[in-house]
């Protein structure tokens, strides 16, 4: 056989990186090689303070002995059992465990590997359960400006952020978007959620409904919280409105909760935080702490049993992937919920969000700082943008803040901040405090 390699060792041009820089990153590439609890380890043997938890996922912290075991023992147990009509126990005790610390109410859980994969089985879903009522004229999508749903395509239909949509064509049609939650100038370094604003920001879906006609959609889906476009906060008072028009209209509700489910914001979802059900919740991430890929969609039973009808030998939903509930997930997953439940995690963030709220908050009147904003164990500083260059000046303290020890996440000129729940009060205080340094040094 002839040798087809044409690469050198320790070359970085195979790999096409997702969302990168990649041709600034493989000139001065910044490589992490090992994890624990709060801190990664880089390449060159430095300690970095995980400011991020990973990319939003890794709530529990990193490498954790009980996940690490669960891993290690269901991969030399039963590596892989056929996904579609033949089952495995511990796909069944994970969906039980996640009903178990879901809203009352949602209690089916289907699987994905990912978040986006998990927008898609919503939306599919939401669709196919009104066909299944008889009401299949039902098919439009509701979003929202700056939402983020992930990269497939149904995700990057009913998302609102620009630069992830453009290049893609058509995208979906019968998509709609209310407007995002941010109002720019009137509600800076506002501490949590703001007073006002609800009422009008949902007058603008009451005019899509009366536009599209209610009978004519079939869901509306956004983030409790919008996490990726850089923190974005609702008022007061919006979800509970946004669950009261969507049921007056017979409208299902999606919460896609990938960053906000698992305790970010200080309880197990952002649904209970704001003492709002929706008809489906979306999650991904801190479900199995970052590890194995895997997302669930969890469902009310109303919409589950609505697709249990039909010869008994059918199936009943033409919907799923080669991995869904995969053994070493699903086990990953279950030790995933222990550690969450033993350690308190889950509400966790509610007793460390005013310390949070203050170290975040403390970086007011420092260079270039233009808003602060912050929930539960969420934050982001926005940064005046360089003029005619905007996101280098996050990026430059990005890149400083990985120099100096800590990881940060940006997007924009916004600074994103989603620490391990695991975080101690005086490693908040080094990352604000490291932070802050890095800010005073900026261009
Ligand atoms: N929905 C929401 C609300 C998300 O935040 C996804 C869907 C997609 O999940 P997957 O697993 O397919 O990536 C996400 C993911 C960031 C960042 O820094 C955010 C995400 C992913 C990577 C980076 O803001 N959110
Ligand atoms: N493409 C082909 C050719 C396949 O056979 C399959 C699954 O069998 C898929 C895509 C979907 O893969 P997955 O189930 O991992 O999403």
């Amino acid at each position: 056989m002839s040798d087809r390699r044409n690469v050198t060792p320790n070359d970085l041009s195979a790999f096409w990186m997702p969302f990168t820089a990649n041709r600034q990153f493989k000139k001065a590439p910044r490589m992490f090689v090992g994890a624990k609890d709060m801190h990664y380890t880089t390449s060159d043997g430095r300690q970095v303070l995980d400011g991020t938890a990973g990319l939003w996922c890794v709530n529990a912290g990193h490498c954790r002995p009980r996940i690490v075991e669960a891993i290690a023992e269901q991969a030399a147990e039963m590596d892989y059992a056929p996904a579609f009509q033949m089952g495995h126990p511990k796909a069944f005790e994970l969906a039980n465990a996640l009903v178990g610390i879901a809203p009352q109410g949602l209690n089916h859980v289907m699987y994905t590997n990912s978040g986006s994969e998990s927008v898609e089985t919503a939306l599919k879903t939401a669709i196919a359960y009104h066909r299944v009522k008889g009401d299949g004229s039902r098919f439009r999508l509701i979003g929202r400006e700056r939402g983020y749903h992930g990269v497939n395509f149904g995700g990057i239909s009913v998302g609102g952020i620009v630069t992830n949509r453009k290049m893609f064509g058509t995208l979906l049609t019968g998509v709609d978007h209310m407007p995002h939650t941010h109002t720019p100038g009137k509600n800076q370094f506002t501490r949590g959620e703001r007073e006002e604003g609800a009422t009008e920001l949902l007058a603008e879906l009451e005019r899509i409904v009366t536009l599209h006609d209610a009978s004519t959609i079939a869901a509306v889906i956004v983030e409790p919280v919008a996490g990726s476009t850089g923190v974005l906060i609702p008022p007061k008072g919006y979800l509970q409105k946004l669950r009261e028009i969507t049921k007056k209209h017979g409208i299902l509700l999606i919460f896609d909760e990938v960053i906000t489910g698992f305790g970010r914001v200080g309880t197990p979802f952002a649904a209970d935080y704001f003492g709002v059900t929706p008809d489906m919740i979306v999650c991904a991430k801190g479900l199995t702490n970052g590890t194995i890929p895997m997302g669930a969609v969890l469902v009310t039973s109303e919409i589950h049993d609505a697709f249990m009808q039909g010869p008994e030998h059918m199936i009943e939903f033409f919907h799923g992937y080669t991995y869904s509930g995969n053994p070493i997930a699903a086990a990953t997953g279950l030790a995933t919920l222990e550690v969450y439940k033993e350690e308190g995690l889950l509400t966790r963030g509610a007793e460390l969000a005013s310390y949070w709220e203050d170290a975040l908050h403390s970086l007011k009147g420092l260079p270039h700082v233009i808003d602060i904003r912050n929930l539960g164990l969420i934050g982001a500083v926005e940064l005046e943008p360089i003029a005619g260059a905007p996101t280098k000046r996050a990026f430059s303290a990005f890149v400083k803040a990985f120099e100096a020890g800590i990881l940060i996440r940006t997007t924009g000129d916004i600074i994103a901040m989603s620490p391990p729940l695991i975080i101690e009060r005086a490693q908040i205080n080094e990352l604000i405090g490291k932070l802050g340094d890095i800010l005073k040094s900026l261009e």
